[in-house]
């Protein structure tokens, strides 16, 4: 079974989610970001469209406590990944078209009861700290180093 066999995808508390590949580069800055942070986190590529019998999977089995989500054009991932687990999903769009105006309204117009956190467009830096503020709640350890990194001691 998928999430068998990558059962270490799937143990972080953050997971990062991203549609495709071609979002490597807006992944790398968010790993960046949760790496300052001290942050152990998973990545999957699984997009919502090519990939949903996989993402289904990953997302039964996930034992994160919150999702970031990087999705450009039509960005359905995050909005997916709300519908599917009712832990906090960070969404963050990626400018492939049209600034990322289509991405950012698509992860922002969420039907009421089921709601996206969405950062700017080509913005990972804030979707992962934003992840880890939401960690920070009820961790301590966390909240400080937050703290330091919004000071720009980190
Ligand atoms: C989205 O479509 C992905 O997140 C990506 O930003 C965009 C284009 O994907 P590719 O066609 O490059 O795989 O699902």
């Amino acid at each position: 079974m998928w999430a068998e066999e990558n059962r270490k995808m799937i143990e972080a508390a953050i997971s990062i989610i991203a549609g495709s590949k071609s979002d490597a580069n807006i992944v790398k800055r968010a790993e960046e970001t949760l790496g300052k942070l001290e942050l152990d986190y998973n990545i999957a590529y699984l997009s919502c469209h090519r990939n949903f019998e996989d993402l289904d999977i990953y997302l039964r089995n996930s034992k994160a406590d919150v999702f970031i989500a990087i999705a450009g054009l039509s960005a359905q991932l995050p909005g997916y990944i709300a519908a599917r687990t009712e832990k906090p999903v960070v969404g963050v769009p990626v400018n492939k078209a049209f600034s990322g105006l289509d991405s950012l309204l698509s992860i922002v117009q969420m039907p009421k009861g089921i709601p996206v956190a969405c950062v700017g467009v080509d913005n990972p830096e804030n979707g992962a700290l934003l992840a880890a503020e939401i960690l920070g709640v009820k961790d301590n350890d966390v909240a400080k180093r937050v703290h330091q990194y919004r000071r720009g001691k980190k």
